[in-house]
């Protein structure tokens, strides 16, 4: 019988400034342990993760880690959002996260500070358990990457400069302009070993600032066995789009002889970014194929929706249903997102949702507020407009009809929860549920269209179960628009939040953040997420 007890799984993060050129560009990154893409973290189901996240960047700003799409029940102050759950880790302190593996899959975890994510600050998570899927070589995870060459301490973020898989890719050196980085070329490719006639799981990870990713093997149709971190029904593809923040875990059946070799791809789509190298290629060795060798292989070719749209729901189903409240929800909730030009008083744009819109105050955290409060206020007025705090107390699901008046899309992203997705399309939602309300989707992270060119909205809707009391973000994962304030707090069970006992190395994080802000004022120049 194998052992299941739970084990603590211990990793000690150290975060600098670097500079490094992963395609050959010399660039300023920020990274933890000096590696780029960041340490996988690993575990199996229900072991607890203790992570020490110390604060060594060299210019005076904070930092938070984000463990993307993990439930943290009963520990949301873990959750690693400054001015929400805690406050930055100040520079020269160190933070230690404590908190249960409680999703089986693939995900990644990030900063939540600013644009720091942007500046190379993330990694893979891994959590196995009893897996649904049946593969006999787990290949690990595939992280793509659109990289910016600004530097996120520039306080700019461009568009995708070049595309990489696992912190890897060549780059054409003659295409920088006279005065530009430094850059050396055949910076070279991820490579990855395929067995003949063995089934590979690889894990998906679309960690980029921005565009959309398509993923592609040349030669290889493969199975989609789990979307984030919601196992589904199998369908095969031969081509899986990804917006930033979602996962996909496949299953490639190595179908070539032992001496071939391919190339693995991913394409930012043209449609809705702006890139200048958007062609990602890693390379696959099969067994005997010399390590040195250049695979000769052709694209597969796809078509594009035109859309962004990233995946059909037609064809997405989680293996184990969970059916809609048979009811209805207990409050639906219209939000209306549209970019509001020269906004702030220094005239840059904002993304407001019902006409607001969110910056972080990082002296403060939310979560600790809702549970030092002897109250009964309405938190959505309590904690000050620019927190943007949404108050759902008292309900048991909230549905959320999203609508889009910008021509982009945005992937967003609920914390703590999966949302299922309900419909989606142009114009305004008529009240069709797109699907069986026995299956629909679920998911942490979904792309919501652009509005047409004809300045028709588009809409998304979401539903959830309100079953993990805490303050929640959900918010934008495109990079240069959750700066912009496209970013709203969830708050709801504030009689359970007040019952929390909240560990003390939380409110220290404040203590020492007012600590260090009093003697440095701190440069915000965007929203703080
Ligand atoms: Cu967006």
């Amino acid at each position: 019988m194998k052992c299941t007890q739970a084990r603590l799984r211990q990793y000690d993060f150290v975060i600098t400034r670097e500079s490094l050129r992963p395609d050959g560009v010399k660039t300023s990154m920020i990274l933890v342990n000096g590696g780029f893409p960041g340490p996988t973290i690993e575990a199996n189901l229900g072991d607890t993760f203790k992570i020490r996240v110390t604060n060594y960047i060299d210019d005076d700003q904070g930092t938070a880690i984000h463990w993307h799409g993990l439930f943290q029940k009963e520990t949301p102050w873990m959750d690693g959002v400054p001015s929400v759950t805690f406050c930055p880790i100040a520079p020269g302190q160190e933070f230690t996260y404590e908190f249960t593996a409680d999703r089986v899959g693939s995900s990644w975890w990030h900063s939540h500070y600013s644009a720091q994510t942007a500046g190379g600050l993330f990694g893979a998570i891994v959590i196995h358990g009893a897996s649904p899927y049946t593969y006999d070589v787990d290949l690990g995870p595939v992280l793509i990457v659109g990289l910016s060459a600004i530097p996120y301490h520039m306080r700019q973020i461009a568009l995708t400069n070049n595309n990489l898989i696992n912190g890897k890719m060549d780059f054409n050196c003659s295409s920088i302009p006279a005065g530009g980085p430094s850059c050396t070329p055949n910076a070279g490719f991820s490579k990855f070993r395929f067995q003949s006639g063995k089934r590979h799981l690889i894990r998906l990870v679309n960690t980029g600032l921005e565009g959309l990713q398509h993923f592609t093997i040349d030669g290889h149709k493969f199975t989609v066995v789990g979307l984030d971190y919601t196992p589904i029904q199998p369908y095969e593809a031969d081509m899986i789009s990804l917006t930033p923040g979602q996962r996909a875990d496949i299953v490639v059946y190595a179908n070539a002889k032992p001496d071939s070799s391919f190339w693995m791809r991913s394409d930012v789509d043209p449609t809705c970014s702006a890139s200048s190298q958007p062609h990602a290629k890693s390379i696959i060795h099969y067994e005997t194929a010399n390590e040195d060798s250049s695979p000769t292989s052709t694209k597969i070719p796809y078509t594009l929706t035109g859309d962004c749209v990233a995946q059909p729901l037609s064809k997405t189903r989680p293996l184990v249903a969970q059916p809609l409240a048979p009811l209805g929800p207990s409050f639906v909730q219209t939000l209306d997102y549209t970019l509001a030009l020269n906004y702030t008083p220094m005239g840059a744009p904002q993304f407001l949702v019902n006409g607001r819109r969110f910056r972080a105050n990082y002296s403060q955290s939310l979560l600790l507020l809702a549970n030092d409060d002897g109250g009964s206020e309405d938190a959505s007025a309590e904690y000050g407009i620019l927190s943007n705090v949404w108050d759902f107390s008292y309900n048991k699901t909230l549905r959320m009809i999203l609508n889009n008046f910008f021509v982009s899309p945005h992937p967003m992203h609920l914390h703590g929860h999966d949302f299922w997705i309900l419909a989606q399309g142009r114009g305004v939602w008529d009240g069709t549920i797109q699907g069986n309300t026995s299956n629909l989707m679920r998911r942490d992270t979904h792309q919501m269209i652009g509005a047409g060119a004809d300045g028709s909205p588009s809409y998304l809707v979401l539903e959830f179960t309100l079953d993990n009391p805490g303050v929640w973000a959900f918010h934008c994962h495109i990079t240069q628009h959750l700066i912009l304030g496209m970013y709203m707090n969830i708050i709801y069970g504030q009689d359970a939040i007040k019952k929390y006992k909240i560990p003390a190395s939380i409110d220290a994080t404040c203590v020492s953040w007012r600590e260090f802000a009093r003697g440095n004022p701190v440069e915000q120049p965007d929203s703080g997420l």
